[in-house]
């Protein structure tokens, strides 16, 4: 009978600028997340030309994480965490990103939160690019349309690698690199690769054109990395959104099918080190002549990943809509699935499918696989004693926890650790609010920006706590 790792990777993941604030001090540069605008779940983010007076940027104070990490990390400690995942902010150690040389103030903070995680035998887990890239080479160089952007990453990539190379083990390239993959929408294509598209552009060209650079800066960086220290495990980071087609006619899982390939063809490359057919024969119909040199070729095929470190909060559906082409766009193609609940902000629950993802992944790429975001957005009640019951979190992530472990102990999947998001609560990457919340330690911190900031445990954090002890025992 399998069970979980004896030294699994139990823990809690965040990113940067969703919780670090301190947007300039010590010298960090301003970043993409830096001009994004409040929204909520009928508005989108706005992205602002710059930093603007009089707009709500709620990534600038964050949950003033940067000041305050001590004080979180021994709370993560008392719930037991063996991993803590985090990103490095770009611009706190490349302000504007095309620097030789790193701000030695941003290099320090990080040596001081790992070795603080360090401590307490927290192993740090690290994405280097989360959503949060220089938004200088964004005006300058136009994002990652720009081929000179691979330099760039890779400068920061080995920068850090060189640092930490003692303090942390495990590594991803790019967050979720496959949102994007829906280009209709303005915040994956900021948010993922700084793209702006202007009038006369076909997104999806200027999309597959940028992936092809992140994947080339990814592989070049997997390469760096191993030279440095050979024991370093490097992911990639897919956001996986099983794609069901809504009925059993051959053309609904025809659409399905190609609506997975389209979402997913990121961790092909990632994991194989090659296109997959379907997608050169795509672009070639296209016209789209990317530049895409033999050198990257060997670059991919030579830096591929350790593991496939993925986030899973939900699934999707889609079926065929009679248009003459196989063609999958979210915005229009994705359809409300029948047997499953959805969140307050429209995200399909569905436990079942993680063990689904987990063994698509196992069977596609037969490579380790590390859970490194899933959680329940929701608005959570303070009582006037100031307990939170959040008993729909802990069934949330209880019926997933469930699915993880038939895909371990029943599939074979060999699964490193499970680090559900926003451990604490943070600002949402989606709608930039804070009361879509996940964390097991409530924040005092309400969508306007008022509150304390004090920090307090849910319910949650005592059940995950025993979760931890019982190595998953226990649910
Ligand atoms: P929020 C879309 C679909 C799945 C995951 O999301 C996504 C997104 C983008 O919103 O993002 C990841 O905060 C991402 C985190 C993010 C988390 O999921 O919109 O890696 O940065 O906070 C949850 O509720």
């Amino acid at each position: 009978m399998g069970q979980l790792r004896k030294n699994f990777l139990w823990g809690g993941a965040v990113a940067a600028h969703q919780l670090e604030g301190a947007w300039q001090a010590d010298g960090k540069g301003v970043s993409v997340s830096d001009v994004m605008t409040a929204g909520d779940v009928d508005h989108q983010r706005g992205i602002t030309d710059g930093v603007l007076p009089g707009y709500n940027y709620p990534n600038h104070e964050g949950i003033d994480f940067y000041h305050r990490y001590a004080a979180d990390i021994k709370l993560f400690a008392e719930m037991g965490f063996k991993s803590f995942r985090t990103s490095i902010a770009w611009t706190r150690i490349f302000p504007n990103g095309d620097e030789t040389e790193p701000n030695e103030a941003g290099l320090q903070f990080y040596d001081d939160l790992f070795d603080e995680c360090l401590k307490y035998d927290i192993q740090p887990v690290v994405t280097l690019s989360h959503f949060e890239m220089p938004y200088h080479l964004v005006t300058e160089y136009g994002g990652w349309r720009n081929r000179q952007v691979i330099g760039f990453f890779t400068h920061f990539a080995e920068t850090v690698f060189k640092r930490y190379q003692h303090k942390v083990k495990y590594w991803m390239t790019f967050n979720e690199i496959n949102n994007q993959a829906n280009y209709h929408s303005q915040f994956s294509l900021f948010t993922n690769s700084g793209l702006k598209i202007t009038a006369d552009e076909n997104p999806e060209k200027v999309m597959y054109q940028a992936a092809h650079y992140e994947l080339v800066a990814s592989a070049q960086a997997v390469k760096i990395g191993k030279q440095i220290n050979p024991d370093f495990e490097i992911g990639c980071m897919i956001a996986m959104c099983p794609i069901y087609p809504l009925t059993a006619k051959p053309e609904d899982v025809l659409k399905a099918e190609r609506a997975m390939q389209t979402r997913y063809w990121f961790a092909d490359v990632h994991c194989h080190g090659r296109y997959p057919e379907w997608l050169l024969q795509y672009q070639t119909n296209q016209n789209y002549n990317l530049d895409i040199t033999d050198a990257d070729l060997a670059d991919l095929a030579a830096g591929t990943v350790d593991y496939i470190g993925f986030s899973y909060y939900m699934s999707f559906a889609t079926k065929d809509n009679g248009a003459a082409e196989l063609h999958y766009d979210e915005e229009h193609d994705l359809v409300p699935n029948p047997y499953v609940e959805a969140s307050e902000w429209g995200w399909q629950i569905d436990p079942v499918g993680l063990r689904y993802a987990m063994n698509w992944f196992n069977d596609h790429y037969h490579l380790p696989e590390f859970i490194v975001e899933n959680g329940f957005g929701a608005v959570d009640q303070v009582e006037a004693d100031g307990s939170i019951h959040d008993s729909y979190r802990v069934d949330y992530l209880r019926k997933h926890l469930v699915q993880m472990k038939k895909a371990v102990i029943e599939d074979g999947v060999d699964l490193m650790g499970y680090t559900p998001w926003g451990c604490i609560d943070l600002v949402s990457a989606g709608t930039g609010q804070m009361s879509k919340r996940y964390g097991f330690i409530y924040v005092d911190k309400q969508d306007d920006g008022s509150g304390t900031l004090a920090r307090s445990k849910k319910d949650s954090f005592y059940w995950y706590q025993k979760v931890i002890k019982t190595n998953g025992q226990d649910l």
